[in-house]
């Protein structure tokens, strides 16, 4: 490691003094004017950790949802996952390393993992349409080249292709190929070959009695309870989700797909292409489209038909400001409040004196805010209980 040349480009990259940030559920996300040194200092972390895994790594510059002025970063692991939870922990020392401290930080980081420094490294970076984003991309940049790592820079992309990407690379080109087109290319041609035989099936509908798990907000939760499964889907209420298969199951359906049985073959095709639409590393907007279009054209379904095939009870969902958003603590996939002391028994008798209904109050980990979800028989009651829960956590 290069200490001089570390501490001569971080001091161009300065820490505000005495700015703390945590790497939430997706990445750090604050005010894009407080990034920069964030985006340097996880330039230098991905290097580390593509030392470390002998993988290309990922960097996506992006804060997703929230307000235009913000802005985010997070780190792709090998296999297009998020980033492992003790390196989350690194993150969050690194970011918030006075500058005087950043060389040992450093260090610590590349002992404790055992990081071998001459190894190759290889990052492969990403952002969003944000105005401040090329910029910060840029940063991200400086830290990766100044700890010797070699770099591609994707620019604009969504985050999922920028998993799809990362993926790729580590499966040596077996997942796709690691260049847009090639993101295209694989889903148009499962989506065509799927659609093709939209007129061969004639299956009915059946509601399957599959196993339903909640776990905590957040893909990377999701993702890995999804991954326990020989088929594991997983969807949030705000859009993301994907679908996942488990080796054994893609082979299997491979080995089905050369049957010499006609009936089962096409269905085995079916799945073959299905598998190959989703993108697996992440829940991907653009891929889940596709299925849903393949889907409707196979069942011969209209988007209204599918629509009506499932009713949402009336629901609502406010954002409370707080003084401390960490006040409030959660447990059973944040379903109950654990503290502050007498919360959840508040919502307990609010939630008594309607029909149907169900609430949940939990910190943001993406904006500093308190989330209440609150569901009801009407929507009139749905939106008044989210007020009266909203009032209990003032
Ligand atoms: C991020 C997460 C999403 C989660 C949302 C919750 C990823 C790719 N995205 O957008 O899964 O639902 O944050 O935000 O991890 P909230 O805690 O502010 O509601």
């Amino acid at each position: 490691m290069d200490l001089g040349a570390i501490t001569k480009y971080s001091a161009l990259h300065a820490k505000p003094n005495g700015l703390i940030l945590q790497y939430g559920t997706a990445g750090f996300r604050t005010k894009a004017e407080h990034l920069d040194h964030v985006m340097f200092r996880m330039g230098l972390l991905a290097v580390l950790r593509s030392k470390q895994t002998k993988s290309t790594i990922g960097v996506m510059v992006t804060a997703s949802h929230n307000p235009e002025e913000d802005n985010g970063v997070k780190l792709v692991d090998p296999l297009g996952e998020m980033l492992a939870p003790s390196w989350e922990e690194h993150a969050t020392c690194l970011a918030n390393a006075e500058e005087q401290d950043m060389q040992r930080v450093l260090i610590d980081i590349s002992e404790k993992e055992a990081v071998n420094l001459q190894q190759d490294a290889f990052v492969v970076i990403g952002r969003d349409t944000r105005p401040s984003s090329e910029k910060l991309s840029q940063s991200v940049i400086d830290g990766v080249t100044v700890l010797g790592g070699q770099f591609h820079d994707y620019g604009l992309l969504t985050t999922p292709q920028l998993h799809y990407m990362v993926y790729c690379r580590n499966t040596g080109g077996r997942y796709g190929k690691a260049t847009i087109e090639g993101y295209y290319q694989k889903l148009s041609k499962a989506f065509v070959e799927l659609t093709k035989q939209a007129s061969c099936s004639g299956d009915e509908y059946r509601s399957l009695k599959v196993p339903v798990y909640c776990t905590k907000t957040g893909v990377k939760h999701l993702h890995h309870k999804a991954q326990e499964f020989d088929i594991g889907v997983y969807f949030e209420a705000n859009g993301h989700g994907t679908a996942l298969f488990s080796t054994a199951v893609e082979m299997k359906i491979k080995q089905s797909a050369e049957q010499l049985e006609d009936k089962k073959r096409k269905a085995a095709k079916m799945l073959e292409n299905i598998i190959d639409l989703f993108n697996q590393a992440a829940g991907d907007a653009i891929s889940d489209m596709l299925v849903i279009e393949a889907i409707l054209a196979l069942k011969g379904l209209t988007v209204q038909q599918w629509d009506a095939l499932y009713t949402d009870l009336p629901n609502r969902q406010l954002k409370v400001q707080v003084a401390d958003r960490r006040v409030i603590s959660t447990t059973d996939a944040e379903r109950q409040a654990v503290t502050p002391p007498g919360l959840q028994e508040a919502i307990n008798d609010l939630v008594k004196k309607y029909k149907l209904s169900r609430a949940f109050v939990r910190p943001s980990g993406t904006e500093d805010v308190v989330r209440v979800y609150a569901e009801a028989d009407s929507q009139e009651s749905a939106d008044h209980l989210a007020h009266e829960v909203s009032l209990a956590v003032f």
